[in-house]
């Protein structure tokens, strides 16, 4: 079985090494693979120094248009995908969570849940529309809507491709996936990432997902993917 890990990363040189070191030490990991469209800093750099392969981009595609970047270059390479953040650090280390169910055939795709960061945060609206978004369109209760830590089997990434665009990429994954059948696990884990708070960057960050959430729960509704 080979077990591929795609980690989406713009400008993530804080905790980028931390990330891949992490990963790499997962057992069922096999390859990491850092998509790293145009950042401005060591991205890279430092993922590569970390032992990772690195896909660099010419164009900044978003988050989902990386990972389907990713996909496409380990074609049918991989029999389990690893989606994972580009700022958990070490706790990326957990990853192994994720992968066992899907080896053993209990879920086609399973889904970290993590613990709610300290500090502010914001007011959870993008995270209310996806799961109200992945509800009327699919049915299924999601507890982290917008988790992107996850494993997937092959049929349940066929199911889910072409990726949605941007942060609409984890509803497009849960809606296209429950919809085709597959079984969906959520997994508790104490992962955790560079959560934003309630300033003028966190409020800016925030209303870019909200607006690339929405359009991809329309594009969803109307029976397109991307
Ligand atoms: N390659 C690539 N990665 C991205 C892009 N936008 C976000 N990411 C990565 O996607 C992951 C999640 O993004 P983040 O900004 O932490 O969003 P949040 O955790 O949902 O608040 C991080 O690893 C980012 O570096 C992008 O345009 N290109
Ligand atoms: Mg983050």
């Amino acid at each position: 079985m080979s077990v591929i890990a795609l980690i989406p990363a713009h400008n993530e040189a804080e905790r980028i090494a931390a990330t891949v070191t992490a990963a790499r030490a997962v057992a069922e990991i096999e390859r990491v693979i850092v998509i790293d469209d145009c950042s401005d800093d060591d991205t890279a750099t430092l993922a590569r120094a970390a032992g990772a392969e690195v896909l660099r981009l010419d164009a900044n595609l978003g988050k989902g248009g990386a990972l389907q970047s990713g996909l496409d270059a380990v074609g049918d390479n991989a029999d389990v995908l690893v989606l994972l953040d580009g700022d958990l650090g070490a706790t990326a280390g957990e990853a192994g969570a994720l992968v066992a169910p899907i080896l053993a055939g209990d879920a086609d795709m399973t889904i970290a849940t993590l613990p709610k960061p300290p500090g502010s945060g914001g007011f959870g609206l993008v995270k209310g529309l996806a799961r109200w978004g992945i509800r009327r369109l699919s049915g299924f209760e999601a507890t982290a809507p917008l988790s992107g830590q996850r494993a997937l089997s092959r049929s349940a990434w066929i199911a889910a491709t072409p990726f949605a665009t941007g942060f609409g990429v984890e509803v497009g994954l849960t809606v296209s996936a429950a919809r085709a059948g597959m079984r969906l696990l959520e997994v508790p884990t104490t992962m955790g990432h560079a959560a934003t708070g309630r300033d003028i960057a966190g409020f800016t960050h925030r209303g870019r997902q909200f607006v690339q959430v929405a359009a991809a729960l329309s594009r969803l509704a109307l029976g397109r993917r991307s």
